[in-house]
């Protein structure tokens, strides 16, 4: 057995503190309410831990497991397939369409009961926006649409002026695209098949309108959805299931780098492992206060962890909350940095109606998988890049509905109030004006080009500035942490997730996450780990 465990004697020490901290808070959030359990009697000691199974925590798992060290990987969502649960439809939502909530929380439409269940979608609600996100083993990559896009290389300069653009773009992006099952359908399937009429529709409209379009490559297996379409195999992207998880086609984490991590024998997978807080002992390790829980989210066991190393990856704004989070509790130290250059990645969600009305609508069924996009980003004055987005409601309703990613025009910045035990985040209008400006210059000259008019019914009036599927930055890569993730003032600590990107990449980003932890991971492994 890789880990070892013994009977803490003598004084509580400072993990035993953590925990009082933790529990003596009183509220609502899950990780600070009252004990059920009482103090655990043991301290479980594991070589590396691992925080969260998105993409920074599955690629960190596989590069660690390929080198024969032994990895624990600690995830507060279900192991979904372990568990014989299945994701449900859209039109259908059940256990996996929400995180312990009793509504379901799509972006819209939201008129379903729910039984509190650890689903496989969580949404974050503060005053200006709505984060959307993933959880479960695989993170993020089990519910979304799973759009694989490499950022515009200038783009990626400007972000990272400090990294090696060249290597990235001849070896870590091509080297995450290939272990994602990165893959582009072909444009014969797409011509024959109906479940791409919104998107067909989308494309000649925008070439109508003068724009550029772009065929956009995804991690769904579209040789299986052939097959699907063919009714050889079992539908999903076919049958309205995305972001309450696919069943069937979809290359998700855990069929690709977690698979592989497990294949090496060296990695524990912990499900229901909420992360409550961390601690810093004098010898430089790390304790960690967790809490496993049901299906129903209680707490029913508590479990402290010390590791000597510690790679952080429970995404932006779980990466966030358990840094700041456990700096309020246990005067965990951390830099002025955390909590800056926080952004949406320039999400802005908008849709038309009437379009195409009357030669067939965007048709009545459609695949959930976007394949294409409105590349628009060279435009000085309204630059933005378009993602042709689904609406699979099971009727032509004759919308568009487009997720629009722009650029940021100035940060927000995250925080905790140590008093509601909740985060802070600084964001509002004032930072998405722009945006709301490059949606209506779209918009207007899809209609004038097309017809058609702005979604009124759907967002506010049409204009959803505070949906947010891309929390992106907070733990800046050589900001908050040096140039592989190490983070500042620590020794052992590694953050590797979509919060080392300052708030934008200018495409959907789970490519460039991917490509990111390769970097940060090989450099670490080769200079801490050997
Ligand atoms: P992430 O994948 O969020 O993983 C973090 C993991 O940590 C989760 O499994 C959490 O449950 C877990 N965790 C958090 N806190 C704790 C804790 N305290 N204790 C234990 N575990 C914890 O992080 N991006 C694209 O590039 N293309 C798309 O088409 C796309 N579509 C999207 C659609 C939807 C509906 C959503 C929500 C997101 C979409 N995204 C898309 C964004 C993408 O999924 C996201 O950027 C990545 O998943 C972020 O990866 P991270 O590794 O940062």
């Amino acid at each position: 057995m890789d880990r070892k465990e013994f009977i803490q004697t003598g004084s509580m020490g400072l993990a035993a503190l953590l925990f009082l901290g933790a529990g003596s808070v009183s509220g609502k959030a899950p990780g600070t309410r009252r004990r059920t359990s009482g103090s655990p009697a043991v301290i479980i000691e594991k070589e590396v831990v691992i925080i969260g199974s998105g993409y920074g925590g599955s690629v960190a798992a596989l590069r660690l497991c390929e080198k024969g060290i032994p990895v624990t990987l600690l995830e507060m969502g279900l192991d979904w397939e372990k568990s014989g649960e299945k994701f449900s439809p859209m039109i259908s939502p059940g256990h996996s369409a929400a995180w312990l909530k009793t509504r379901t929380i799509a972006p819209f439409l939201n008129l379903f009961p729910l039984k509190k269940f650890t689903g496989a979608l969580d949404r974050l609600d503060f005053e200006h926006i709505k984060i959307w996100l993933g959880r479960g083993v695989g993170g993020g990559s089990l519910v979304n649409g799973g759009m694989a896009v490499t950022p515009k290389k200038e783009y990626f300069q400007e972000i990272f002026p400090s990294l090696d653009a060249e290597k990235f773009y001849a070896h870590y992006f091509p080297l995450a695209n290939q272990e994602l099952g990165a893959n582009t359908a072909s444009e014969d399937f797409l011509k024959s098949c109906d479940f791409y009429k919104f998107n067909k529709v989308g494309e000649q409209e925008a070439e109508k309108a003068g724009f550029k379009t772009v065929r956009v490559p995804n991690v769904y297996d579209f040789k299986y959805m052939e097959q699907e379409y063919r009714n050889e195999v079992p539908r999903s992207a076919l049958a309205g299931e995305v972001i309450y998880g696919n069943n069937h086609g979809k290359l998700s984490l855990d069929k690709t780098y977690l698979k592989k991590a497990g294949a090496t024998g060296k990695l524990e997978i912990l499900e229901l492992h909420r992360v409550n807080s961390v601690a810093q002992n004098p010898d430089k390790s790390y304790t960690l206060d967790i809490s496993i829980i049901n299906t129903a989210g209680e707490e029913v066991e508590h479990k402290l962890i010390r590791t000597k190393k510690l790679v952080l990856s429970a995404g932006t704004m779980g990466s966030l909350e358990l840094l700041l989070k456990s700096n309020a509790l246990t005067q965990f130290p951390l830099d002025k940095h955390i909590g800056q250059q926080w952004g949406n990645n320039g999400n802005f969600m908008t849709g038309r109606n009437f379009v195409n009305t009357f030669s067939g609508g965007t048709g009545a069924q459609q695949s959930t998988i976007p394949v294409g996009g409105i590349d628009h980003w060279h435009d000085k004055k309204h630059p933005f890049f378009v993602e042709i987005a689904p609406l699979p409601m099971g009727m032509d309703v004759a919308t568009s509905l487009y997720l629009m990613v722009n650029k940021l025009k100035k940060y927000g910045d995250v925080s905790y109030n140590a008093q509601t035990s909740k985060l802070r985040l600084n964001w509002n209008e004032s930072h998405t004006a722009h945006m709301k400006d490059n949606a209506k210059y779209f918009l207007r000259t899809m209609n004038k080009a097309n017809g058609g008019t702005r979604s009124h019914l759907l967002f506010h009036n049409g204009f959803g500035a505070d949906i947010c599927y891309h929390p992106l930055g907070g733990i800046v890569l050589g900001k908050a942490t040096d140039q592989f993730g190490r983070l500042n003032g620590h020794q052992n600590l590694y953050v590797v997730d979509g919060s080392l990107i300052p708030g934008t990449i200018g495409v959907n980003p789970f490519v460039t996450i991917t490509a990111i932890a390769e970097y940060c991971m090989e450099h670490v492994i080769k200079e801490d780990f050997s």
